[in-house]
């Protein structure tokens, strides 16, 4: 492995301008997610007057908000959160596919690193373990894929 050229990202967020993005439904849980998320930022170095919190209606308006963010407020990075809980009906299959295909979408078409926090449970159960519980807390995880892929970026 000494002999490889190996380009990986350090995990300080000094300097950086960080856009959280997060839903209002079932905020019991996204709450969770978004304290995390700001939990992990500013713990690693970013200063809190550079991050910036904006609320949508739910994980289907989160790509268009995003897209906006990146496209006119050249942040460097987002971190989208939001929760999915199934229900009744075939909706929770359209939100979740729609969301996370528009996420991708703005990611490629943007070259601005979006961590992706949305979580896509059949039960609220599922949700609240990952929500900062038993298996960890995804708020967190998006915004550490974040920032590790916005300074792997800067080396390329
Ligand atoms: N939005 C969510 O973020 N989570 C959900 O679980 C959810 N369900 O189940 O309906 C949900 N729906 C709202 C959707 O994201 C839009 O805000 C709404 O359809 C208006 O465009």
């Amino acid at each position: 492995m000494n002999d490889i050229t190996t380009i990986a990202g350090q995990l300080n967020a000094q300097g950086l301008k960080i856009a959280i993005v997060a839903s209002r439904f079932n905020d019991f849980i996204v709450d969770r997610l978004v304290a995390g998320a700001v939990d992990y930022l500013t713990r690693h170095g970013l200063d809190p007057a550079t991050l910036t919190l904006v609320r949508v209606p739910g994980a289907f308006e989160l790509p268009l908000v995003c897209r906006k963010l990146v496209t006119a407020h050249r942040f460097d990075g987002l971190v989208a959160l939001g929760a999915v809980i199934r229900g009744a009906t075939p909706h929770f299959d359209y939100v979740c596919a729609e969301a996370t295909k528009g996420l991708a979408h703005t990611m490629l078409e943007s070259g601005t690193p979006i961590g992706f926090g949305l979580l896509t449970c059949d039960t609220i159960e599922q949700a609240i373990e990952r929500a900062g519980s038993k298996a960890g807390n995804k708020g967190v995880e998006a915004a550490a894929a974040m920032l590790e892929t916005v300074r792997v970026l800067e080396q390329l």
